[in-house]
């Protein structure tokens, strides 16, 4: 590894669990690597927080209740534009644009449409920041209190 090291924050959502190991081999083959990872089912006050930026908009009741649909399995994961490789990979919001622009991103390959679209990834140092410690809290701080899969695992 080198010293020039950067973090983000993924997750696999509900209906794409089942694409785990695929997802996983992804993210190898690019160069990153997985520092943590948490297998956790968010309550509606969990996702209606860490979504809270598009609060209001006309997607937010299908965002919220798509990604509280399972267990989402979230993972920390770390190397050089951590970030920017992510985004990469994922691929645009939107799988058919994906499908089209970016045809082997992880959007293009597993979503189904603008809702559904399989995975998540952290878009600046400062969403990173915060989903980071929303999914990997430091200690002594409670988040994701409603989280109920996974919860108290070590
Ligand atoms: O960072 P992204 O996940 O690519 O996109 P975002 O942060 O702008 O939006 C968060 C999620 O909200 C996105 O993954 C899917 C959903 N979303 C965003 N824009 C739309 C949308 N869902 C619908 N149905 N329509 C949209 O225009």
């Amino acid at each position: 590894l080198s010293n020039k090291l950067e973090r983000t924050l993924g997750f696999i959502k509900p209906d794409t669990l089942d694409k785990m190991g695929d997802v996983i081999d992804a993210i190898y083959q690019r160069g990153l690597l997985i520092s943590r990872m948490r297998l956790c089912h968010l309550g509606q006050n969990d996702a209606f927080k860490f979504y809270e930026e598009h609060s209001g908009k006309s997607f937010m009741k299908d965002l919220i209740n798509y990604v509280t649909s399972g267990p989402v399995l979230a993972f920390e994961l770390v190397g050089e534009s951590a970030i920017a490789r992510w985004r990469e990979l994922i691929g645009p919001t939107d799988p058919s644009k994906a499908r089209s622009e970016a045809a082997t991103s992880l959007r293009a390959r597993f979503g189904r449409d603008v809702t559904h679209n399989s995975v998540h990834g952290s878009d600046s140092p400062a969403s990173t920041a915060r989903e980071v410690e929303a999914f990997f809290p430091s200690t002594g701080r409670q988040s994701l209190p409603n989280c109920v899969v996974g919860s108290g695992c070590t």
